[in-house]
């Protein structure tokens, strides 16, 4: 497959300000009808031909004007010529949206018809240009039979609909936004509405559906009150209102991703709509609340200033990122969402970036764009805008989005444009900022430090590690929040931001008393990793005392990394081992016991670094991840912290388990209750297996039961089975609960968990064409440390074969697989070879799609 790049983008030839489509709808059969309308483009060079892009089509008939058309294919596309300024195309085609496994394009899904065009799905359903810089206004008429879809939606308004006799109806729906053809939707299918007018600031009624199954309907409020407080929370915050008169989102159980943002008709995969408190977790609910925000907030950026390209994904995904963040920011606390998305970037985004597929935010090339849908280009993308705000201050920032959707609505846009119009509106230099969107590689800084009369001279060294194709990299500017405490007054000192532009500076800043303990990247105002080696004393101050609850969680999370990564490479002392330990312990000891805290960020300090981010810290220089051992180090901290503080975590579940399930405070109590369960495990598995058997059976909501269910999961005991049947049983009718049965089992600590899965995978609701169901199972297993990096290399064995077997059905799915085993370069050598092999065989194996095929072969390079 061809590689495509960046400097390779050239405006099309044609516009095509104006789409009729007509469809006539069958689960196995629907025709499609394409009248465009083009105008030869200024801006672009002369051309005699037009490109209609394709992907498994065959045009049934091809007009110009009326009259047949002297067409031809290029490989999929379709050519045709086109001799004046400005014709009428038309376009016939066929799909069979039943045999549509992709989930690319219009595809039948639980006896409905939908779609998903981006990035190049459309090209799927007819001939088109479909490039996101090519804006048309649509009118779409649907026709079919209406016992089988007698609801019909799709972008923009209905303008008409009737009934025929023989049994079919139809509708016509126009979209008046210009929009590229990814953003193009249509849902035919057997749905009921939960509908609730969302009036906006200048007092136009907007009705907003959610649509789903009949069934599903009892689970749809969450989801119906998150769009409406995206609404206001947009309005308010970034300003921008809604412009249609109807907002509809669809609720679909087979799909590849979140959710999509096509104008007025979104479609979600079920996972993050459907959610009560019986079937989804705080942590669900959470989700659904983030999403619907996500896809919303994408109606300004994304479809009012849409991409030029795909290069410039980051451009609308991104900054969508941080709106969604800032959202949930405001609705439910902004220090415990802040240590999420954190925790999110380095388990997912610093792996990315130091490794074979690490990318700048806006890559310069690609084989298949699926993949760029990526941790750097939504997650480091989000970062580097956050770093913008930051450095210019809220208000600041503001006025640069303003004059960013002012300048390009209506447009398709680059990075480069949203940068500017951010200098223009902020009154930022952001010329050395941009390196940020062309340098892949976490940027790592050192710290060092020196008292001098009554200042402290902080020195900053920044390097950025080379990537591939990326050798030798330039300083960037790194925004720093930083503050000079002190230990021995115990006195806080005054936040102030620092930017480290060069690769080495030296800032002075003023002492609040004696034994100097600085907090830096508070709040985590950039994405790199800070060096340093802070004496366990200051970590320990730090974690109890900061003023900033990011940089304490942060603080705690320092303390353990070192000693895990110490002790998963054999470097510490016993003395240095028993001490490390006892500071780890003093410290929850006193997160458990200050009253000051709340339950919610209680639970944040009571979390110790994932396995997978111990990975990287442990991979450094030339040293590389044991995962046996960091496994066997943080399961052996785990116990110690259960037995230890066993009387202390004891009494914390029972407190916990007293708050009702509708308390304010119930949220923090639950998510408290099942981590004092998973260190009580840790060190007594007999007793908490009774404790945790205790919690499922009294629970009233899925967030305890999940809980309590995944502390036994891990334990080999009756009451684990007795449960795990039992939770089967209440929830076999419910898809998105039995693939939490499925997570539960595959992410499990039990010693045979890989048996497990293998017995799962036979399991009669186990299929390989719901990508829901794929994931609970294998995705949930690739990131599980124990069983994925198991010694014998059977965990990666399984991971290839899902691949092999999963690729000719989907794909897309298939190749997010690929990036575990990618890893094998930063593992230690047994484990590596097995997993480089793996990859091997997938490349042997011949008739790879593009995706698997460009992820395999960046693995290995
Ligand atoms: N824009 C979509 C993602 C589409 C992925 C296509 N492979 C959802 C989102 O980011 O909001
Ligand atoms: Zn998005």
């Amino acid at each position: 497959p061809p590689v495509i790049l960046r400097e390779d983008y050239r405006p099309f030839g044609w516009l095509v300000p104006e789409v009729r489509l007509d469809f006539d709808l069958g689960l196995t059969r629907t025709r499609v009808r394409a009248e465009l309308t083009v105008q030869r483009n200024a801006r672009a060079d002369h051309a005699d031909t037009i490109r209609l892009n394709g992907d498994g089509l065959k045009p049934l008939s091809v007009t110009v004007d009326g009259a047949a058309a002297d067409w031809r294919m290029d490989g999929d596309d379709l050519i045709v010529p086109l001799r004046e300024d400005a014709h009428l195309i038309a376009v016939e085609t066929e799909i069979d949206p039943t045999a549509n496994t992709q989930l690319m394009g219009l595809y039948a899904s639980g006896g409905m018809l939908c779609t998903q065009c981006e990035a190049e799905g459309f090209r799927r359903i007819t001939f088109f240009p479909d490039r996101p810089d090519v804006l048309s206004v649509y009118t779409v008429r649907m026709h079919g039979p209406k016992a089988v879809f007698p609801i019909l939606l799709c972008n923009g308004n209905r303008v008409a609909e009737g009934d025929n006799d023989d049994g079919t109806h139809w509708a016509e729906w126009n979209d008046p936004w210009p929009k590229p053809s990814y953003l193009f939707a249509l849902v035919a299918g057997d749905l009921v509405a939960n509908s609730k007018p969302f009036v906006t600031c200048s007092g136009r009624e907007v009705e907003c559906n959610i649509w789903v199954r009949k069934e599903d309907l009892a689970r749809t409020d969450h989801a119906l009150e998150s769009l409406h407080r995206s609404m206001q929370w947009d309005e308010e915050v970034f300003g921008r209102e809604y412009d249609l008169d109807l907002y509809n989102i669809v609720a679909v159980s087979d799909f590849n991703m979140g959710a999509m943002e096509n104008k007025g008709l979104n479609v979600f995969n079920t996972k993050y709509v459907l959610a009560d408190p019986d079937t989804a977790t705080d942590a669900d609910f959470d989700a659904v609340e983030g999403v619907i925000a996500h896809e919303y907030f994408h109606n300004w950026s994304g479809n009012r200033v849409t991409c030029r390209d795909w290069f410039q994904l980051s451009l609308k995904e991104g900054f969508t990122v941080l709106r969604d963040q800032l959202f949930s920011q405001d609705m439910r606390g902004e220090a415990v969402k802040r240590i999420e998305d954190v925790r999110i970037l380095r388990a997912a985004q610093f792996p990315e970036d130091a490794g074979p597929l690490a990318h700048p935010i806006r890559p310069d090339s690609y084989r298949e764009i699926s993949n760029f849908y990526t941790a750097t280009v939504y997650n480091k993308g989000a970062e580097v805008i956050r770093m913008m705000r930051s450095m210019a201050g809220v208000e600041r920032f503001r006025a640069g989005t303003d004059l960013y959707f002012d300048r390009h609505d209506g447009e398709a846009a680059t990075c480069e444009d949203f940068v500017r119009a951010i200098e223009d509106g902020a009154g930022l230099d952001l010329a050395q900022f941009r390196l940020w969107y062309s340098q892949a590689g976490t940027p790592r800084v050192s710290v060092s430090q020196k008292v001098e009369g009554d200042s402290l001279e902080l020195t900053l060294r920044q390097t950025v590690p080379a990537t591939p194709g990326q050798p030798d990299k330039q300083p960037m500017p790194i925004p720093l929040r930083v503050a000079v405490h002190s230990r021995a007054a115990a006195a806080l000192g005054a936040e102030q931001l620092v930017v480290l532009a060069e690769a080495e500076r030296t800032f002075t800043l003023p002492l609040s008393g004696p034994d100097p303990v600085v907090s830096i990247n508070r709040g985590f105002t950039a994405p790199v990793v800070i060096e340093r080696a802070l004496d366990r004393e200051d970590l320990v101050f730090l974690a109890a005392h900061d003023d900033d609850p990011f940089a304490r969680s942060e603080a705690l999370q320092e303390l353990a990394v070192g000693h895990l990564v110490g002790t998963a490479s054999g470097t510490l002392s016993a003395d240095q081992q028993a001490a490390g330990e006892a500071a780890i312990i003093g410290a929850f000891r006193s997160s458990l016991a200050d009253a000051a805290l709340d339950d919610a960020m209680r639970g944040e300090l009571m979390m110790l670094p994932s396995e997978t981010y111990l990975f990287e810290a442990m991979a450094t220089g030339e040293r590389k991840a044991d995962p046996g051992a960091i496994h066997a180090a943080r399961e052996g901290l785990k116990a110690a912290i259960g037995s230890a503080l066993a009387d202390e975590l004891g009494a914390l579940h029972a407190r916990a388990s007293a708050v009702p399930l509708d308390d304010p405070a119930g949220r923090g109590a639950r998510k408290v209750k099942t981590q004092a369960l998973v260190y009580l495990a840790a060190a007594d598995p007999g007793r908490t297996a009774k404790l945790a058997a205790q919690q499922y059976d009294a629970a009233d909501n899925m967030t305890d039961r999940q809980g309590a269910l995944m502390v036994l999961c891990g334990l080999d005991c009756p009451e684990r089975d007795e449960r795990l049947a039992a939770f089967h049983a209440r929830y076999k009718d419910n898809a998105l609960v039995v693939d939490k049965w499925f997570t539960l089992q595959a992410l499990s600590l039990h010693p045979d968990v890989i048996a497990q899965v293998r017995a799962l995978a036979e399991h009669p609701d186990f299929t390989m064409r719901n990508p829901n169901r794929v994931r609970s199972l294998y995705m949930a297993f690739a990131g599980n440390p124990q069983g994925f990096h198991d010694a014998s290399g059977e965990g990666y064995r399984m991971i290839a074969d899902v691949i092999l077997a999963l690729d000719p059905i989907n794909p897309q799915t298939a190749a997010r697989f690929v990036p575990s085993l990618g890893r094998w370069r930063r593992i230690e050598p047994a484990r590596a070879a097995l997993m480089k092999g793996e990859l091997e065989r997938i490349m042997a194996a011949g008739k790879l799609s593009r995706d698997t095929f460009e992820q395999v072969s960046r693995s290995l390079e």
